[in-house]
């Protein structure tokens, strides 16, 4: 073993000599806010090992000869906080100096494991963890991957298992695309139409659906234990034909337009010289904001196509500050880089290409300008709704054709727009917009392997960067992919492995 088995890459690793054995004899030890990452790794170990795996209290002595997992708080003395991972034959410590940064151990630690570690049936198998020491630290704090339950919508069963995905591969930020043209996705109690009228539609005629205010919440709090924040977007001024058909008051005309199923972008506007689109907005943002314990609101701003240039920024300023007034750092779509009176430290979201198109570069150095990082999210890199190769029946081709997975692996967030290195950049973020997937099946096939190579930008070092090593890695990992029945595409740039699942990975 020269590399890591561990995805993403971590800083340093190296491979000592003989194993650390779990047994049913082993506990966990673990104080203070390290007890709930204790608990996760217990829960994440105990349904294929079937060993009970108490967690004890770091002062409690060990029964002796029993082997111990020793999980603790505190400095690491890296350069940004980070994890120390150390396997000996008799003992396992993993020291981190948040419990962010323990949940992103146990992640390394959980894929030292044998693969079947990832089955949720009791294997039998030696459980056999390599000696290795592994000091590790994020490159980007932001880690994200979107996901739009606007356009298709997703239940809170399924956004739960993407988090577990999510989990794995250390990614740190859900962001949800809530409202759209073709849908209202989230209940808010002073205006119930926007559900009971603007939920019932998705593309192509599909039911639709929507968070309750308790659904939302369930995932909120279920990212949080897997060390995730949750970040809210409501899309405005454009991309709101399900608002607009919901409340014909919200329309200059007092008329709503009809519901809309189709996958063009572009043709919609809240009424920009209404006072009631503010108080619309004021209501909309303060309920989203209450349900929300992250510090990010997301206001779109993208693709306002059908709003003049002065209506937007008018309505940019005024819909910024109602949405600060709610205690959130916002965010915005780089376009929104067109305002000058944007709220102290914004964050833009990047989304043109990995050589910028447009003016996005000059969107991108107004929110530095005024005080804000970016998200980096080039579209015809880590868009994970572009088509693969071309030929197939999910995704779109818009940006510059086929998304390979050498696409998603081989860009740097620091090499796009000339002047914005790694302190202006957050983070990055791999998003999946669903125009053309509507079930869970389709979304892991899109969404892997490509979100493997956004996982180990957002966290590996530059250095670490190599492609003929990432994929050598990749089919070595993937087992752990067919263990936990995740439905991936066998892209043709991989040696994969025989699928030890015959039927769940999927090659069309
Ligand atoms: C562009 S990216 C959009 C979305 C579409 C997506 C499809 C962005 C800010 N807007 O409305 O769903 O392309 O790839």
């Amino acid at each position: 073993m020269t590399t890591a088995p561990v995805m993403p890459a971590p800083v340093h690793f190296s491979a000592g000599t003989g194993h650390y054995a779990l047994t049913d004899t082993t506990v966990i030890q673990a104080t203070g806010s390290a007890q709930p990452v204790a608990e996760y790794l217990a829960e994440l170990l105990r349904p294929a090992t079937g060993f009970p795996l108490p967690v004890a209290a770091a002062d409690t002595p060990a029964t002796p000869g029993s082997p111990t997992i020793e999980l603790t708080i505190g400095d690491t003395a890296q350069p940004t906080p980070g994890y120390l991972l150390s396997v000996t034959e008799t003992r396992i410590e993993l020291r981190a100096d948040d419990a962010a940064q323990l949940f992103a151990g146990v992640q390394s630690l959980r894929q030292l494991l044998p693969h079947a570690i990832e089955h949720h049936t009791v294997q039998d198998v030696d459980w056999l963890v390599p000696c290795v020491d592994i000091s590790d630290y994020p490159r980007f704090s932001y880690r994200g991957a979107m996901l739009d339950v606007a356009r298709h919508f997703f239940d809170a069963t399924t956004v739960k298992r993407y988090l577990d995905q999510m989990a794995l591969l250390k990614l740190n930020v859900l962001h949800l695309h809530l409202t759209d043209d073709q849908g209202w996705r989230i209940h808010i109690d002073s205006w119930p139409n926007l559900t009971a009228l603007g939920a019932t539609t998705a593309v192509g005629g599909g039911a639709g659906g929507f968070y309750t205010k308790a659904d939302y919440t369930e995932i909120v709090e279920y990212a949080a234990s897997r060390s995730i924040t949750v970040v809210p977007e409501i899309d405005v001024p454009g991309h709101t034909n399900a608002a607009l058909a919901a409340y014909p008051e919200l329309n200059c005309d007092d008329s709503a337009p009809a519901p809309y199923t189709g996958i063009e972008v572009g043709f919609s506007s809240l009424c920009i010289s209404k006072e009631l689109t503010y108080q619309f907005l004021d209501d909309v943002f303060r309920e989203i904001s209450e349900l929300t314990p992250g510090p990010y609101l997301h206001l779109g701003g993208d693709e306002s196509l059908a709003t003049s240039d002065e209506d937007y920024l008018e309505f940019i300023r005024r819909a910024t500050a109602i949405a600060a007034s709610h205690g959130k750092t916002l965010i915005g779509w780089h376009e929104m880089g067109r305002s000058r009176d944007l709220p102290a430290g914004t964050i833009g979201q990047y989304w043109s290409y990995v050589t910028p198109r447009d003016d996005a570069d000059t969107r991108v150095a107004s929110f530095i300008e005024q005080g804000g990082q970016m998200i980096m999210s080039p579209a015809d890199a880590i868009y994970l709704d572009m088509k693969y190769a071309g030929d197939e029946k999910l995704g779109l081709e818009w940006a510059d054709g086929p998304t390979t997975l050498n696409d998603a692996y081989n860009w740097d967030p620091a090499a796009i727009v000339s002047g914005v290195s790694d302190e202006h950049i957050l983070g990055i973020e791999a998003p999946l917009w669903t125009e053309t997937i509507d079930n869970v099946r389709d979304l892991e096939y899109m969404v892997f392997p490509r979100i493997i190579a956004a996982a180990e930008i957002a966290w590996s070092p530059r250095t670490a960067h190599d492609w003929a090593d990432f994929t050598r890695r990749l089919a070595d990992w993937s087992p752990r992919l067919d263990a936990a029945e995740i439905t991936y595409n066998r892209v043709k740039e991989v040696s994969w492995p025989e699928v030890s699942r015959p039927g769940m990975s999927s090659t069309s």
